[in-house]
């Protein structure tokens, strides 16, 4: 195994008897990290996906059935993709837009799928951050938390937050179930990345308590019109370059349409990499998804953005963000070079376009 890729597949070995005892290790502490006197405010990171949806949701539960604290869930950014947005409402769990919030009337903060210094959330830098759960990797510099609990083993939060809960002895009422389903479902993408056994356990065990007819209401939402817009745009300006898909959407309606179109990309045949890149509000998103074991996809895209933006993820999905300000007018262009170099590819490859005109 290559070095740098000590968050990839080859480390997601968590079986379900260590994950069960370490959940309920830890629980005591996450819940002496709350303070009872006051509401919790849970973040989650910006766009947020289902993982990070349906772990603040359990987080949720957690608290008000152990501690009885009333909390919210905030998000920054927007609920972009169609399914998250029906996941959301088919399931009524409640998200306020971080913009609303008035931190100073929390207690304790909390942040799920997410960690202080990833630059994926829309926390202020000096809100003392209470309990922060994650399984991306803990950034070197990252602020320490009251209660920290970064397992990068498990392909999703969801299934860390399922051991909590069953280490609390909860049950599982059928929405919060479904949630979670779609929450490991998601972000391993059925099981098949970079999931450990613990996830594999987790999956299996949520399965006869979720909803599955809402579950796929949820899964396969109608889809608005723009949507295919974008999607006829981002498939104009593809490229494909000696096994690399690149495909810069220029301005985008929200930041998800980025992810959504690098993971549309990836299963074309012939390409190990997807890379997608959309500018929204100021901001350049880029979106990575990898099919190879040779490049980790969060080590890739931080060497790209370098010090010009923030970074994060794992082994084959990532993402990063630029501040546009700071950038030249070519960023795109630059960025699709550096990446390209990384991989070890020509960057002055002459591209193929995806769609013969
Ligand atoms: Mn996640």
């Amino acid at each position: 195994m290559a070095e740098g890729r000590a968050s990839d597949s080859g480390d997601r070995h968590a079986t379900p008897a260590e994950a069960e005892s370490e959940a309920q290790r830890l629980l005591e502490g996450l819940l002496a990290a709350v303070d009872e006197e006051l509401p919790v405010a849970i973040y989650t990171h910006d766009q947020p996906d289902p993982d990070s949806i349906a772990s603040a949701y359990a987080l949720q539960h957690l608290l008000t059935r152990r501690l009885e604290v009333d909390s919210i869930i905030a998000f920054g950014g927007t609920i972009g993709r169609a399914t998250n947005r029906a996941m959301v409402e088919l399931l009524g769990i409640r998200m306020h837009p971080i913009s609303t919030v008035r931190f100073d009337e929390y207690g304790t903060h909390c942040m799920i799928d997410t960690q202080p210094e990833t630059g994926n959330h829309s926390i202020p830098d000096d809100l003392p951050i209470a309990i922060a759960i994650d399984h991306h990797p803990t950034r070197p510099d990252t602020r320490q938390a009251t209660f920290t609990d970064v397992r990068t083993e498990f392909g999703a939060t969801s299934t860390m937050m399922f051991y909590y809960l069953k280490g609390a002895g909860l049950d599982l009422p059928t929405k919060l179930a479904t949630a979670l389903l779609i929450g490991i479902k998601s972000d391993t993408r059925g099981l098949e990345r970079e999931a450990s056994e613990a996830d594999l356990y987790a999956y299996l065990e949520i399965f006869p308590r979720a909803d599955l007819t809402l579950m796929a209401r949820i899964e396969s939402p109608r889809i608005p019109q723009r949507y295919f817009e974008a999607f006829h745009e981002a498939l104009e300006v593809s490229a494909l370059y000696d096994g690399v898909v690149v495909a810069d959407m220029g301005v985008v309606e929200n930041p998800d349409m980025v992810a959504e179109m690098a993971d549309f990309f990836i299963p074309l045949d012939g390409a190990d990499y997807a890379l997608v890149m959309g500018r929204n509000k100021g901001r350049l998103y880029l979106s990575l998804r990898t099919r190879s074991d040779e490049h980790d996809a969060g080590a890739t895209i931080a060497r790209v953005v370098g010090e010009t933006g923030t970074a994060g993820g794992h082994g084959k999905m990532a993402g990063a963000q630029i501040n546009l300000d700071e950038a030249g007018s070519d960023v795109g262009d630059v960025l699709r070079r550096r990446f390209l170099v990384e991989l070890g590819k020509d960057p002055d490859t002459k591209p193929q376009t995806l769609i013969r005109k």
